[in-house]
C-alpha cells in the first residue's frame, strides 16, 4: 500500500475539534450523536467464558468511558480514567505508593489536598514535604531515596503561584519519581502539562471542565499504558467511580470548554486589572498581570490565564464588606462554572490548612478568591466596584 502523501494525511485535530468529537464516535446501533446514558449497573452476558467486554459498571462503563477519551484527548494524553471526585482522583494517585513511601508536594494546594495527605494517607505510612515549588530547586532538594511521588498545582489555590513544568519533569525525570499535575485551575486550553513531561494530570472535573457547577468529578489523565492499567486496577477495586449522569454532564460542558475559557480568560484579566487599579486593594494575584512575579514563566507556559484571581485587602473588615456586599459574585466555595463567585480561602476552602502554615503562604483572612464567570464583564466590574465601596448602589 502506498503511503498517503503529507497533502492527504490528516492533520491531528486542534483543540476546539476535539472538545466536541474527542472520543465520541456516534453510537453504532441507533447513530445517536450523542453518547446515550448508560444508567445501569449490569449487563447481560451472552454465555461463560465468551469473553464479553461488558461485565459490570464499576469496571467498564460506556458513557464514563467517551468522557476519558474526550478529556484524554483534550490533554493530549492517551488514557483518562474517571472519578466520583477530585479528591478520589488524587487519593488514587497516592495508592500507587506503599506504607513507607514519601512524596514531595506543592505547599500552596487546595486545602483538601492537604487534608487527605496530613490526616488520612499519613495514616497509611505514607510521608509529605511540603515545598514551595516556585523554586525548582526546592523539588529537588526534598526527594529522598524513598520519594515515589512529586505532587503539584500550578496555577496554585489560592495565591495562584506558579511551577515551572518543565523543571519540575527535568527533576523527577532524573530521580525516576512520578509527576503528577493538578491542572484544574488552568485547563487544557491554557496548559498541557504531559507535553513538559508530567506523567499524570489531574482535574477535579467539577470546576471548569463541566463548567456549569451541577457534579462532583474528577479525572486522570496519563500517556504510559502501564500506568493506566495500575490506576484503573486500583479504582476498579476501591470503587469511587462517576455515575452515567455525572459523566454525560460533564462531556456536555467540555464541549464549549474553549468557548467559555476564552470567555473566562477574557474576564479574569479584565477584573484583575480593575482590581489592580482599585485603591480599596492591596494586592492582586493573577500570573496574567505583568505585576505577577512569574508573570514570564506564565507566558512562556500558558496560553490564557483563566477567571481565576485572588486579592488581598488591607483588613479583615474590608474582607467582609466585598464578600458580603456582591450581588453578581455569588459567596460559595468552588469555581469555574459559568457564574461568578466569590469566598475567602482561610475560612472555607483551605480552613483544614493549620494558621501558620496559612499564613506563611500569604493565605491570610485578608485574601479573596474571586471565580471570574463569564457574564458581561462591565456587570461584574461594576459589583466589584459597588462592593469595594466605591460604586454607585443598584
Ligand atoms: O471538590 P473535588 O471535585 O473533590 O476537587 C478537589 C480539588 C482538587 N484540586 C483543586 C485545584 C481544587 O480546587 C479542588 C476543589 N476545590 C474547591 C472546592 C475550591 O473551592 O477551591
Amino acid at each position: 500500500m502506498t503511503q498517503p502523501s503529507a497533502r492527504t494525511q490528516s492533520p491531528e485535530p486542534r483543540l476546539a475539534t476535539l472538545a466536541i468529537h474527542g472520543g465520541q464516535a456516534p453510537e453504532p446501533h441507533t447513530g445517536s450523536i450523542m453518547p446515550p446514558i448508560f444508567q445501569t449497573s449490569t449487563y447481560v452476558q451472552p454465555g461463560l467464558d465468551q469473553g464479553w467486554p461488558w461485565e459490570y459498571a464499576r469496571v467498564q462503563n460506556p458513557t464514563r468511558e467517551a468522557l476519558e477519551r474526550n478529556v484524554a484527548s483534550l490533554e493530549r494524553a492517551s488514557h483518562g480514567i474517571a472519578f466520583a471526585s477530585g479528591m478520589a482522583a488524587i487519593d488514587c494517585v497516592a495508592r500507587l505508593l506503599s506504607a513507607g513511601d514519601h512524596v514531595v508536594c506543592e505547599e500552596n494546594t487546595y486545602g483538601g489536598t492537604t487534608r487527605l495527605a496530613t490526616q488520612v494517607l499519613n495514616r497509611a505510612g505514607l510521608s509529605f514535604s511540603f515545598v514551595d515549588s516556585r523554586d525548582p530547586q526546592r523539588i529537588r532538594d526534598a526527594l529522598q531515596p524513598n520519594t515515589r511521588l512529586v505532587l503539584l498545582e500550578t496555577p496554585t489555590n489560592p495565591m495562584m503561584r506558579l511551577c515551572d513544568l518543565r523543571a519540575a519533569a527535568d527533576a523527577t525525570r532524573d530521580a525516576g519519581v512520578l509527576l503528577c499535575v493538578d491542572n484544574t485551575f488552568a485547563t487544557p486550553v491554557n496548559q498541557r502539562p504531559h507535553e513538559t513531561g508530567a506523567d499524570i494530570v489531574m482535574h477535579s472535573t467539577t470546576k471548569y471542565l463541566n463548567g456549569h457547577s451541577d457534579i462532583i468529578g474528577g479525572v486522570l489523565t496519563v500517556r504510559d499504558p502501564d500506568l493506566n492499567e495500575r490506576l484503573r486496577f486500583l479504582r476498579k477495586s476501591t470503587g469511587a467511580v462517576p455515575g452515567p449522569m455525572d459523566c454525560w454532564l460533564c462531556l456536555r460542558g467540555t464541549k464549549t470548554l474553549h468557548v467559555r475559557m476564552r470567555e473566562h480568560n477574557a474576564n479574569g484579566l479584565a477584573m484583575a486589572r480593575f482590581l489592580e487599579a482599585h485603591p480599596a486593594v492591596e494586592e492582586v494575584h493573577y500570573p496574567g498581570l505583568p505585576s505577577h512575579p512569574q508573570h514570564e514563566l506564565a507566558a512562556r507556559q500558558m496560553t490564557g490565564f483563566s477567571g481565576m484571581v485572588s486579592v488581598t485587602l488591607p483588613t479583615e473588615d474590608a474582607v467582609r464588606r466585598l464578600v458580603e456586599g456582591t450581588r453578581i459574585f455569588a459567596l460559595a466555595e468552588s469555581l469555574g462554572g459559568v457564574e461568578s463567585l466569590i469566598s475567602v480561602p482561610a475560612l472555607m476552602t483551605h480552613a483544614s490548612v493549620p494558621r501558620e502554615r496559612r499564613e506563611e503562604m500569604g493565605v491570610s483572612g485578608r485574601v479573596v478568591r474571586l471565580s471570574v464567570g463569564i457574564e458581561d464583564p462591565q456587570d461584574l466590574l461594576e459589583d466589584l466596584d459597588r462592593a469595594l465601596g466605591r460604586g454607585p448602589g443598584w
